[in-house]
């Protein structure tokens, strides 16, 4: 039985899911969010991250009276080791995406990438020699090779610590040197981590913390970083594209495939297939007038960023999509894919088809994808979803109106032009209004949705506050779509939300207040923004002196822990709109949002109202701006002549 989720229409912000989450009650279709509410009361043991299950003399459970597990551990170890583990999960899940990229990338450098190819030379070139790999008269081929195989000894690496450390400011990768918490090879921290959080072995909660920060920086300037330069490698650096986000991008006279999921490698070869004319007479010849193909969560960033190809939605939509009863196919491939989906699918004609053999669910058809005939593959997909387009109940098909246009593609290297131009492409003139104060700071708005939350309202209150403010914003995930979906993405509506100094900059280079810059593995074009504003002087020598805050509104993912981690590892300070699972450990709690200032100039903040994280973000962001000394006023002074000639100019 069905319970009616409380009040559906304060669960999401937007009017489409509004729309859908009503079909799914009159339809009797379980959601995520009459699941949360089945739910109940959530187990406070979890919430506070004083369950431990690590050894089978338990579980175990610390309460006022029972303060110790069998083992004598208290609840500063036990909440330490679970927080490690949940870090763990996000930096493998991140680093495992970009390890499968590279692999990929290898195979083009044996020559056998199959389908695939080096589509933006210049970006492996770029990353060759950021990585001291020579590029003079060598073959795209062995550059691939050798750049692949050095991506890989960051993966392997046993003693030497990750050589993409070196991207940062020198600064900063000494306090990472004086902290102990520069990473080896991202595979031995992930498997250090597990053998130090197993039974009897690490039990100091500092100790475990600071693995956990070691752990995430190897996601954040390993597995995150190498993931978007290989993909940029093999799918191009993305450039500004428009497009446009929410439910109503489904075409009801159309063959609907939804691609799902994080990889860009099988969605990059189903955006081509879908325009090829066999796939489009295919559709024709089925009474539809194409194929639509729209993306979900972070697989959606991926090919919005490079394609323009629109997005269905973000992470709380993906059941919704289904329900609006014109989707022929879901196509997933790995993470923040629901389980759900079968069942919901099995209310209409849709079918889920998993793609890798690490990721299946019951219920789904599996087609493992074969790099070696991935457009082949794509293509007997598509046709797949054309033949089930005949099987679509128009009685089941209401697609919501609403979507929003948008700009995308806002890569470092597209920045970097937009604010230079080709000659000179350079940052300078953000940090010039950064230190004039028209701008007054930087603000990374990233993450998922939760139906803890009215789904995408903390995001949407949180950016349009802030771009009045004068902070430029910068956005990933499906934080990124929430604003796209609210119209914030566009430089015409963006711009009348900017405050004044904010909106002279932006009119002026030509870039809207709030810039698409990917999937969350592309937080590493953040980070890679921050160096980059670091390098070009006047704003510090470190990323912790930059007026720049992340905040991470609607979180719920592994992988959002991780990168808030490695965000403050790297001296920028997180603000989380829902708190970690550690308020079981007040002294766990401590070193994550005061002791860690101490070791990297930053630290995490909970709070649970957009608009007093507003106020956060600009007090902090106010605060470096006085620390670096910019908030002097210059004194205005009247030249006489004399004073001119002095000049000399
Ligand atoms: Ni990020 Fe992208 Fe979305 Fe959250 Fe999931 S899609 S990797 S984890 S839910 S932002």
């Amino acid at each position: 039985m069905i319970k009616t989720p409380e009040n559906p229409h304060q669960r999401v912000a937007d009017k489409a899911s509004h729309e859908v989450i009503a079909k799914a009650m009159s339809e009797g279709v379980d959601t995520c969010f009459t699941r949360f509410d089945q739910q109940g009361k959530q187990c406070k043991f979890g919430v506070e991250g004083v369950c431990c299950k690590i050894c089978h003399m338990g579980p175990c459970k610390i309460t006022p009276r029972s303060p110790l597990g069998v083992c004598g551990a208290n609840a500063d170890t036990i909440v330490a080791r679970n927080f490690l583990r949940e870090v763990v999960g996000g930096a493998a899940a991140h680093s495992d995406h970009a390890r499968h990229l590279v692999l990929r990338l290898k195979a083009i450098g044996e020559g056998k990438g199959g389908d695939y190819e080096v589509k933006d030379v210049k970006a492996l070139k770029r990353s060759c020699t950021e990585h001291e790999i020579p590029t003079e008269n060598r073959t795209t081929q062995e550059l691939a090779l050798d750049l692949a195989m050095l991506f890989l000894g960051e993966f392997t690496s046993q003693e030497e610590t990750l050589k993409s450390l070196k991207l940062a400011p020198q600064k900063q990768q000494a306090v990472w040197e004086k902290t102990g918490t520069a990473p080896k090879g991202i595979d031995r921290m992930c498997v250090e981590s597990m053998h130090r959080t197993h039974m009897g072995v690490d039990h100091d909660y500092r100790n475990l913390l600071k693995q956990a920060y070691r752990t995430s920086l190897a996601d954040g300037w390993g597995g995150s970083r190498i993931g978007t330069m290989v993909s940029d490698i093999l799918f191009g650096t993305p450039v500004p594209i428009r497009s446009q986000a929410n439910l109503g991008v489904l075409d009801v006279k159309k063959v609907n495939v939804i691609v799902h999921g994080h990889e860009p490698a099988l969605s990059d070869m189903l955006a081509a297939a879908a325009n090829d004319p066999e796939i489009v007479a295919y559709a024709k010849a089925a009474g539809a007038e194409g194929v639509q193909l729209a993306g979900l969560c972070c697989t959606a960033n991926e090919i919005l960023m490079r394609r323009g190809v629109p997005v269905a939605g973000n992470f709380h939509q993906q059941e919704l999509a289904i329900i609006t009863g014109a989707v022929e196919m879901m196509v997933v491939d790995v993470q923040c894919v629901m389980p759900s989906l079968p069942t919901v699918a099995s209310h209409y004609h849709t079918e889920i088809i998993s793609t890798t053999n690490i990721a299946k669910t019951i219920g789904a058809t599996h087609m493992p994808f074969e790099a070696d005939k991935a457009y082949e593959s794509a293509k007997v997909m598509l046709k797949r979803a054309v033949d089930l387009f005949k099987k679509r109940d128009p009685a089941k098909v209401a697609v919501p109106a609403d979507k929003s246009p948008l700009v995308a593609g806002f890569s470092v290297e597209a920045i970097k032009y937009m604010l230079g131009g080709s000659f000179r492409p350079s940052f300078r003139p953000l940090n010039d209004a950064i230190i004039s104060g028209r701008i007054r700071g930087v603000c990374g708005i990233v993450g998922c949705n939760n139906p803890k939350t009215e789904a995408d309202s903390y995001i949407n209150a949180l950016s349009r506050e802030l771009v009045k403010r004068n902070v430029l914003l910068l956005q990933t995930g499906c934080a990124a779509q929430a604003s796209a979906k609210n119209g914030c993405m566009t430089p015409e509506t963006a711009l009348e939300l900017a405050g004044a100094g904010l909106r002279e900059v932006c009119e002026t280079v030509g870039i809207p207040p709030i810039l698409h810059m990917g999937s969350c593995v592309d937080n590493g074009r953040i980070l890679e923004a921050a160096t980059e504003i670091c390098f070009e002087g006047g704003l510090g020598d470190d990323l912790s002196k930059l007026p720049a805050v992340g905040v991470a509104p609607e979180w719920m993912s592994e992988k959002a822990i991780t990168i808030g981690c490695y965000f403050v590892a790297s001296g920028c300070d997180v603000i989380l709109g829902l708190p970690f699972h550690t308020s079981g450990s007040a002294n766990v709690n401590k070193f994550l949002q005061e002791e860690s200032k101490e070791l990297f100039g930053a630290a995490f903040y909970e709070i649970a109202d957009p608009l007093a994280a507003a106020d956060k973000v600009c007090e902090l962001i106010e605060q470096a701006r006085e620390n670096l000394g910019i908030n002097k006023k210059a004194e205005r002074k009247l030249l006489d002549m004399k004073d001119r000639r002095a000049l000399n100019v």
